[in-house]
């Protein structure tokens, strides 16, 4: 079902026509209330009657993240503090954390964009949501709870971990759709074989995941381990959260950007220059309608290009693909670039291996070494030394065949890779320790 018919299949005209007026308004209420907006844009010497047309946007100056902690914790908000009703922050493993405001026309937004996803993945009235993202600052799991609710769905706010009861809850209650990370999703899975627990014999038949990369063979080793379908949902704090982009259940191929409130542009990861669309590249969004705290080309650092194909479902959004890397999560291994998501679509691809991994940067001198921890299962680890051998020459000659690099895989123990009840750590970087 399309939640909101009217606005999620506009005609391209109609929408492009909506976006403009939004924007203007947008560059003109931040340029009249955010003093670091209105320098920015007059060291670039561009004001909001620069704005004539959609292209237009390519005169305004980038925000990044480093812009956000420099105004650290409020000073991009437009509001004063009254009109402020939530506050949410991103960890950021480095430095400060990145603050967000909501007014309480924000939150009705977020709910509606929550309401669209949770509809594009299939999800209704009728259905039973289990919403295992953190409850706290992090936006997963208040931002999914109220769109669950705006849509009439009976929500349960179990929050991340306590991953046995969180199955014990799914059997009680009926819960018929999860909310969680993808890999979170792989943790409970586990964990209900180690029960001896079936799948088929719970209700659950939709995941929503998202928060994290996940290869397609990851989908596909979720959906056959829960016998669910898997739906990729896309969103970051600086933008509102979660509701950013969505799949639908239609196609499950390529995620539809809620277009009508945030402006997505794709840009060159070196230059910065804009690019056609369908070119990959970083993924910078303008917000266009949030109050509180509104974000002019917000540079994503996630990778990504515009889908502009008409979809199946309806939608007329444009779609992007699965993000399966940041440009700061590239490795530079002896001159070729690595995705941890390439290796991970490796390692689900490979029979005998259990599906977590975690892969280990060192330096040696000057040479980068990959090396790729992965879990084997009991009876596997227990088997002959040749056989153990055999198995990691073919993860190894895999990685080879995809990437070019030869990295050192070690099978390990089933169990000793840390599991996650949220965002997964894939990578340890030792260089930068
Ligand atoms: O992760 C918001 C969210 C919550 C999205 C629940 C989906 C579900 P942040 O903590 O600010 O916000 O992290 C945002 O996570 O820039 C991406 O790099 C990554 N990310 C989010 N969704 C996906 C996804 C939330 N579906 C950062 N695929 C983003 C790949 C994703 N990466």
């Amino acid at each position: 079902m399309i939640w909101n018919e009217e606005q999620e299949t506009l005609p391209r005209e109609e929408l492009e026509r909506l976006q403009l007026r939004r924007l203007q308004a947008q560059v003109e209420r931040v340029y009249a209330t955010v003093p670091y907006y209105r320098q920015k844009m007059q060291q670039d010497r561009v004001t909001p009657a620069d704005i004539k047309q959609l292209a237009d946007i390519r005169r305004l100056p980038f925000t990044t993240k480093e812009d956000l902690r420099r105004n650290y914790p409020f000073g991009l908000f437009t509001v004063p503090m009254e009109r402020i009703v939530r506050i949410h922050a991103s960890s950021g493993t480095t430095g400060k954390p990145t603050v967000v405001g909501y007014t309480k026309r924000d939150l009705r937004l977020w709910a509606e964009l929550m309401s669209r996803t949770l509809s594009a993945a299939g999800v209704t009235s009728r259905d039973i949501v289990q919403n295992a993202y953190g409850y706290g600052l992090f936006t997963g799991g208040l931002g999914a709870h109220y769109g669950a609710e705006n849509l009439g769905a009976a929500v349960i706010p179990i929050s991340g971990g306590n991953t046995k009861r969180q199955i014990q809850i799914m059997q009680d209650f009926g819960t018929t759709v999860l909310l969680s990370t993808p890999s979170y999703a792989l943790n409970i899975a586990d964990t209900m074989a180690d029960l001896g627990i079936k799948p088929a014999s719970l209700k659950l038949r939709v995941g929503v995941f998202g928060a994290e990369p996940w290869s397609e063979n990851m989908r596909a080793e979720i959906e056959s381990r829960l016998k669910i379908k898997a739906i990729d949902i896309y969103g970051l704090s600086e933008i509102i959260g979660p509701g950013v982009a969505a799949e639908c259940i239609e196609e499950q191929k390529g995620l539809h950007i809620m277009e009508d409130h945030f402006l997505p542009e794709i840009v060159h990861r070196d230059t910065f220059d804009p690019l056609a669309v369908g070119e990959e590249g970083e993924l910078v969004f303008t917000t266009l309608t949030k109050e509180a705290f509104p974000v002019i080309r917000y540079r994503t650092k996630d990778i990504a290009r515009l889908i502009p194909d008409v979809c199946s479902c309806g939608r007329t959004f444009y779609r992007m693909p699965k993000v399966t890397g940041r440009t700061d999560d590239m490795m530079i291994i002896r001159g070729v670039n690595v995705f941890p998501s390439q290796i991970e679509e490796v390692i689900m691809g490979v029979e005998g291996v259990e599906p977590h991994y975690q892969i280990i940067v060192t330096r040696q001198g000057s040479l980068d070494n990959l090396e790729v921890q992965v879990e084997v299962s009991e009876n596997i680890f227990s088997d002959q030394v040749k056989n153990l051998e055999n198995l990691s020459k073919r993860v190894q000659n895999n990685i080879k065949d995809l990437l070019g690099i030869t990295c050192k895989i070690s099978l390990v123990e089933p169990k000793t890779i840390q599991r996650s009840e949220g965002k997964a750590q894939r990578v340890i970087d030792k260089r930068k320790i």
